[in-house]
């Protein structure tokens, strides 16, 4: 647990700084979750799906995990042939509409973890949108292949 306990003070700092601001409810989170992995890996994915209720239309713009060193989202690409993936540095989520983030496809990508994942634990994420709303969710961490 305490593989960065310093950067972990100061992201929670950080949180707690940033999270006065009501979320809105324009933008809802649901279907949160983590594939299990195994306790050497040094990064892996999670997945959401983020829906806009409002008129307007709203935009992703930053995520951080604080069990985490760094935390971005993901798209999946195809570079001759090779499967490959680069940092979006906003999400647009329109009017009105939801955007899934599966596997295969956009991801949250959670890199340098400060303590190994177990089937069953949660992992708390923590979104900001265009508009002002920060979202703290808690991605479940489950098997792939259960519903994903
Ligand atoms: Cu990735």
């Amino acid at each position: 647990m305490n593989l960065f306990p310093a950067f972990r003070l100061l992201l929670i700092a950080a949180l707690t700084v940033g999270l006065p601001r009501p979320a809105a409810a324009q933008v809802s989170v649901t279907a949160a979750w983590v594939p299990v992995a195994p306790p050497v890996v040094r990064a892996h994915a999670a997945y959401l799906t983020l829906h806009n209720a409002g008129a307007d239309a709203v935009v992703l713009t930053g995520i951080s995990a604080p069990d985490y060193a760094k935390a971005q989202v993901h798209d999946s690409v195809d570079v001759d042939g090779i499967a490959s993936m680069v940092a979006i540095p906003a999400l647009d989520i329109p009017a009105g509409g939801t955007v899934a983030l599966r596997p295969g496809g956009t991801h949250i990508m959670l890199m340098g973890p400060a303590a190994s994942i177990a089937e069953g634990g949660r992992v708390p994420l923590v979104l900001t949108f265009s508009d002002g709303t920060v979202l703290a969710v808690e991605a479940e961490v489950a098997r792939r292949g259960r519903g994903n």
